[in-house]
């Protein structure tokens, strides 16, 4: 790919994880650049409220996924997707700003990058909007990786874009909360080309589903530490 190709050449699919997020996803939809993206994507699984409903009237394809959890759902979505190019992932509960786009898929366009990952680690992230557990799981994954992968990253953020051809190449396996840092590792084994990228992040619209819960907290954590040290003894 050259620095001269066009977005509008190239095909986006965005993929958005949303559970009950009947308040966030219009908001969601409306701010991102649709002349940048082919396809949006909603994954849903099991929704009790409008969140369906909501993705559709915002011109989002709905994906729907029997199996819960975060990584399933963007299996689930990235494989739905219409022979995409590149593949961006995007939280629907409005903490990241879909306006950043352009931020996180120019280094791809430019050829730079084959896995881009919006990190927020930096002044445009509103205070408090990364709760004080996030932010300190976040330092802690980042430093082990660092110990056993010898890789610096700042941040395990959820607004990502990823080649198509690099996805297949990885083998995502991760259905839950292992899913951003299973692909991280995998990335540098794979010996991927890996660019980070400030992004803004606020305070998410409607209730938590994962930091924002002590048992999701838990979960989290512990599943994304496991996952560090199960690839850093498997080492592949
Ligand atoms: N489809 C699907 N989406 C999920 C699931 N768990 C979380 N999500 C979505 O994934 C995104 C990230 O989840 P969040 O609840 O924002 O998690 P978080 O950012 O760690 O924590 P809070 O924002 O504090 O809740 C949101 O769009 C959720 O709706 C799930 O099991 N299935
Ligand atoms: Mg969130």
């Amino acid at each position: 790919m050259s620095t001269e190709e066009s977005p509008g050449r190239l095909r986006v699919s965005i993929v958005i994880p949303a559970i009950d997020e009947e308040e966030s996803l219009p908001l969601v939809l409306g701010d991102i650049p649709r002349e940048l993206v082919h396809e949006v994507l909603v994954v849903d699984n099991g929704s009790t409220d409008d969140t369906v409903r909501v993705a559709e009237e915002g011109g989002a394809r709905v994906v729907r996924e029997p199996r819960r959890g975060y990584g399933s759902a963007c299996l689930a979505g990235i494989a739905a997707a219409d022979d995409p190019d590149v593949i961006i992932i995007l939280d629907g509960d409005y903490s990241d700003f879909p306006d950043d786009l352009p931020q996180i898929i120019d280094p791809i366009l430019a050829d730079d990058a084959d896995l881009v990952i919006g990190s927020r680690s930096n002044p445009g992230c509103e205070p408090g909007a990364l709760l004080p557990q996030a932010a300190f799981g976040n330092w802690l994954a980042c430093f082990l990786i660092r110990i056993f992968f010898r890789r610096r990253f700042t941040d395990l953020g959820p607004f990502r874009a990823i080649r198509r051809t690099s996805y297949d190449s990885l083998g995502m396996v991760d259905t839950n909360f292992g899913w951003n840092v299973e692909m991280q590792i995998k990335a540098i084994f794979r010996g991927l080309r890996i660019v980070e990228v400030p992004v803004r992040y606020r305070k998410r619209v409607g209730q938590s589903k994962i930091t924002g819960t002590i048992s999701g907290t838990v979960r989290a954590g512990w599943k994304i530490l496991w996952t560090i040290f199960r690839y850093g003894i498997l080492r592949r």
